[in-house]
């Protein structure tokens, strides 16, 4: 990696004066006590969004009503092509604080954290930067049980991964424990399964509901950290724009149902060739549709999107929030600031209401960094990165050592210049022992049919960017290729455990 320097004469003028200079002559300075003392570690906001699609104004998203995370990403790096581990919340997040690929069935769950973290050794992503000399902090949901509890109503019993963190807790509200704030509508109403709608939209403020309240708390304590006398590492978890699509009328005003544009018909029908497809139990038995499905009713299908779009909306105006406080805090931006999203979301692509599916909009979610003397910021990366790429960015850009054996890569050299292509293929796992592997031009999903018999699917989104094709029949080198990348990590066991989102076998192959 060569990174650019800066002349000689830029470098003496400059406010950091030795270190730059240093840099300008070659000189690295290796992270260290005696540099601790000299340059404080850079503190980190990290915001986690719940089912984000790329569905922002800044990745050209027309419809989107984004003005919050659009500004942020004009001083971020916008990376275009980040596909997470695990399509689903706790899996995902189990990889994200792991640095790793799912090596055993419990990785694809969302109990994952709760049930491995004891075989974690150092690769633990709070708990690294803990052992670092950081303060770490878990708002709201950053693992699959926000406040980090395991047991009734996820608001007592075992701690999800103990030690790791400073402090890890949700805030008081009417919502009261973690679970229904999870799910909850306005003014402390928590779902009932199978029984509460998937969209609401109250007219009321911003904290009728739970997000405004996570903003709240997260704005009072960045004004704690800010007399803070070691560095922080802090962790804030939104809760939208996961179902119920449930915000104040006015994100719904934001948007009008018919500029919201249909999928063509051949993006939104189930697959016809032997796949992956499953049946969006999530939204379909979770929320209570009044006999109505948007797969056959295009006007619920609009509603539906509409009050996706509303939620998006509404959590990028609880971020921005957060963000001016960051300004007022820290108005020079020595703040690394991550937002990411767990996993994406399929609104009606393939028939399917949902994540649950290693299809290209599941896997794929917003990443967006920014860190001190960012290079042109603003500029979007295209370079297939992944969410196991983060924890050895933070400790590259905290200048702390990283824990050996990481599956991921900084990303440096794509904060550096947008340009630089990625390092590795992307790589997905879901339940039943399915995995893909996604590169710039194709992704093969690897799965079994009922009969035990392997079963591919290939993309070409070079030529069929809306997968409405399986190629892996008039491609069999391709085919090959990816399957001996693939068999460079083990095969998961089919059996996952329980819950991996819906409520039983979230995914099952068809025949
Ligand atoms: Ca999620």
């Amino acid at each position: 990696m060569s990174r650019p320097r800066p002349s000689l004469r830029a470098a003496l003028a400059h406010p950091l004066g030795l270190p730059v200079i240093l840099a300008v002559l070659g000189v690295t300075l290796s992270p260290g006590p005696a540099h601790a003392a000299a340059a404080p570690r850079p503190n980190v906001l990290f915001i986690a969004v719940d089912d984000l699609r790329n569905d922002l104004g800044a990745m050209g998203v027309a419809h989107a009503r984004t003005p919050r995370l659009d500004a942020l990403a004009a001083s971020a790096r916008i990376f275009t092509h980040h596909y997470v581990q695990v399509p689903t919340c706790g899996a995902s997040r189990c990889a994200l604080l792991r640095g790793r690929y799912p090596s055993e069935a419990a990785h694809v769950s969302n109990g994952g954290i709760a049930s491995t973290h004891a075989t974690w050794g150092d690769a633990n992503l709070p708990g690294w930067f803990q052992k670092h000399g950081y303060r770490t902090y878990a708002l709201g949901k950053i693992t699959h049980h926000p406040g980090g509890r395991t047991g009734r109503l996820w608001a007592e019993g075992p701690e999800e991964l103990p030690g790791a963190w400073t402090r890890s807790w949700i805030p008081q509200t009417p919502w009261r424990e973690a679970e229904n704030i999870m799910h909850g509508y306005a003014n402390g109403v928590p779902r009932t399964s199978g029984k509460t709608p998937p969209l609401e939209a109250f007219a009321g403020p911003d904290s009728a509901y739970p997000d405004a309240w996570v903003a709240d708390e997260a704005v009072q304590r960045l004004r704690e950290l800010g007399a803070s006398t070691e560095p922080w590492f802090f962790a804030v978890g939104f809760f939208k724009p996961h179902l119920p699509f449930a915000v104040p009328q006015r994100y719904f005003d934001l948007h009008d149902p018919e500029r919201i544009p249909a999928l063509p018909p051949a993006a939104a029908a189930k697959p016809e060739w032997p796949s992956t497809w499953h049946p969006s139990n999530e939204f379909r038995r979770n929320y209570a549709h009044a006999g109505r499905d948007p797969d056959t009713d295009a006007a619920y299908a609009r509603e539906v999107r509409r009050a996706y779009a509303a939620s998006v909306s509404y959590v990028d105006a609880q971020i921005g929030r957060l963000l001016d406080a960051l300004q007022a805090l820290d108005p020079a931006g020595r703040t690394i600031v991550i937002l990411w999203s767990d996993h994406g979301l399929l609104l009606g692509e393939h028939a399917i209401w949902g994540k649950h599916c290693l299809y290209e909009h599941s896997l794929r979610s917003p990443l967006l960094i920014r860190a001190p003397g960012l290079a042109q910021p603003g500029a979007s990366s295209a370079a297939l990165v992944e969410t196991v790429d983060i924890f050895p960015t933070l400790t590259d850009l905290c200048g702390l050592p990283a824990p050996a054996g990481l599956d991921g890569r900084s990303l440096r050299p794509q904060l550096d210049r947008p340009a630089t292509p990625a390092a590795k293929p992307a790589r997905g796992f879901w339940t039943d022992g399915q995995r893909t592997i996604r590169t710039e031009r194709w992704r093969l999903i690897a799965a079994r049919a009922a009969d035990g018999a392997p079963q591919f699917e290939l993309f070409d989104y070079a030529n069929d960017p809306l997968e409405t094709r399986n190629h892996a029949a008039t491609h069999p080198e391709v085919v090959r290729d990816l399957r001996a990348q693939l068999a460079l990590r083990p095969e998961l066991p089919a059996s996952a455990g329980k819950s991996t989102g819906n409520k039983k076998r979230a995914a099952p192959p068809q025949p």
